[in-house]
């Protein structure tokens, strides 16, 4: 394979310098070689980066064009810019460290006239990844199909109202599978951008949640006859762009799957800006797919407390990643999932240098968070605190209570004959509060 000149020129391999480096382009807590548990922390973190966010955003809102400007993007054929910028992708893959990427098919060719030119402008993209990939060593984390840009997706893809539209998205959605199998994607994702509705006047809800689980049942077919492996995952997301999304939260999708039989194939895609749109915190919708085994993969990105969309930054809130490093290692890990960074370069950071100084602030904090995590789990006061306040259903009646073999019958009479009113106990949030700053910062 030809080698592609240097995009990021001036910007090396982005080294380790420790936490108390003074270097912007060093890590300052991400060291991927640094071994824990015979894994390296690259193998533990997983880390994947966003190629729409990082390669196709420009910085564009609804009040102005794009902001960012990157010399690969200036020729006139789209194909050749979309390999001129898949080679400055996996540069910067290489040099930020990251052992994944993740994309939509119209994230890395353009869409054609038709679906099979299309198709064949994907294949041609496909074939350059591949190089691309085995010259590098990164993989493919996960793939997807974007079923929400094109106007024929503005009243939905699988929840659309016309079965012509149906049928275009399960079209597209064959060959994604096709081609995310053929990188060696691990994983393939379901968001739902558009599959949700604006108003109920024009809605047949009951009937578009049947068609949107017809839809995941063909995917699961497709997927074993072509002997696609990865995991199937969905990412829950209450609004944005549709008014109500179906898969609104994590607990919402559970239903939904195990309404329609679809929970033994599909795991959760947990972003941290959708939970705080949904009115969850990120730690909360980790343990929701835990508690059900559905932990699969996280979208790491924050949003704005104060604004009501999706902001997609960067996320450096430490003692926010530390509480959901310490549900996901507790949960076992993220399995065939990984850190996907989901966020994008506010407007005005416009330089190539921001889009490493952005990787770099996330990558560190969840690197500080999955060591912190780590050290509280390990003297498991936190733990224990909780596993005490729980303790009375250990033993005697409270064991009983779990094991099913209590009634209220049973239950009255103990009450009755034997235990009386309960003592109150301190539910210590405050302790545990302070407890965790000092981990933090101690
Ligand atoms: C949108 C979003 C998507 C999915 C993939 O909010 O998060 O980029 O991650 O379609
Ligand atoms: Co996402």
């Amino acid at each position: 394979m030809k080698k592609s000149p240097e995009h990021f020129r001036g910007i090396g391999r982005i080294p380790y310098e420790g936490p108390r480096s003074g270097t912007a382009l060093a890590f300052k807590h991400y060291d991927p070689t640094e071994r824990i548990d015979g894994k390296t922390l690259k193998e533990h973190l997983r880390f994947s980066i966003a190629y729409w966010h990082a390669f196709r955003g420009t910085g564009s809102d609804p009040f102005g064009p794009g902001t960012i400007v990157r010399p690969w993007e200036s020729g006139k054929d789209p194909l050749s810019v979309a390999k001129v910028r898949m080679d400055a992708a996996f540069e910067f893959f290489t040099k930020i460290e990251s052992p994944y990427w993740c994309f939509h098919d119209r994230d890395i060719a353009p869409e054609g006239r038709s679906l099979a030119e299309s198709n064949r402008n994907l294949d041609k993209l496909i074939a350059h990844a591949k190089q691309l990939q085995k010259a590098t060593g990164v993989k493919l984390l996960w793939g997807t199909a974007n079923l929400f840009s094109n106007p024929r997706y503005m009243c939905g893809a699988a929840t659309n109202p016309d079965a012509h539209v149906f049928a275009y998205a399960a079209a597209q959605v064959k060959k994604a599978l096709e081609v995310t199998k053929e990188l060696g994607g691990e994983n393939y994702v379901f968001w739902g951008g558009r599959e949700g509705y604006e108003t109920l006047l024009n809605t047949n809800l009951k009937r578009e949640q049947d068609h949107l689980a017809r839809f995941m049942h063909m995917a699961v077919d497709y997927a074993k006859a072509i002997g696609f492996k990865g995991q199937f995952l969905i990412e829950p997301k209450p609004k944005e762009p549709t008014k109500h999304q179906y898969d609104f939260d994590v607990a919402s999708g559970i239903a939904f799957l195990r309404t329609y039989g679809l929970e033994k194939h599909f795991k959760f895609n947990i972003e941290t800006n959708h939970a705080t749109l949904a009115g969850h915190s990120f730690q909360h919708e980790i343990e929701v797919a835990a508690a059900a085994g559905m932990l699969g993969s996280i979208d790491a990105n924050a949003g704005d407390q104060l604004l009501g969309w999706d902001t997609d930054q960067f996320n450096t809130d430490v003692r926010e990643l530390t509480l959901a490093m310490v549900s996901i290692l507790k949960a076992g890990g993220l399995g065939t999932g990984g850190f996907n960074f989901d966020a994008k370069l506010r407007r005005p950071s416009i330089d190539p240098e921001d889009l490493f100084l952005a990787h770099i602030g996330g990558m560190d904090a969840y690197a500080l968070a999955f060591k912190l995590a780590r050290r509280i789990l390990a003297e498991g006061k936190l733990e224990q605190f909780v596993a005490d306040r729980y303790s009375s259903f250990d033993s005697d009646y409270g064991r009983d209570i779990e094991k099913g073999k209590a009634t209220f019958q049973s239950l009255e009479k103990l009450v009755l004959t034997k235990l009386g009113e309960p003592t109150p106990r301190s539910g210590k949030q405050e302790y545990l509060e302070n407890l965790l700053m000092q981990y933090l910062h101690g």
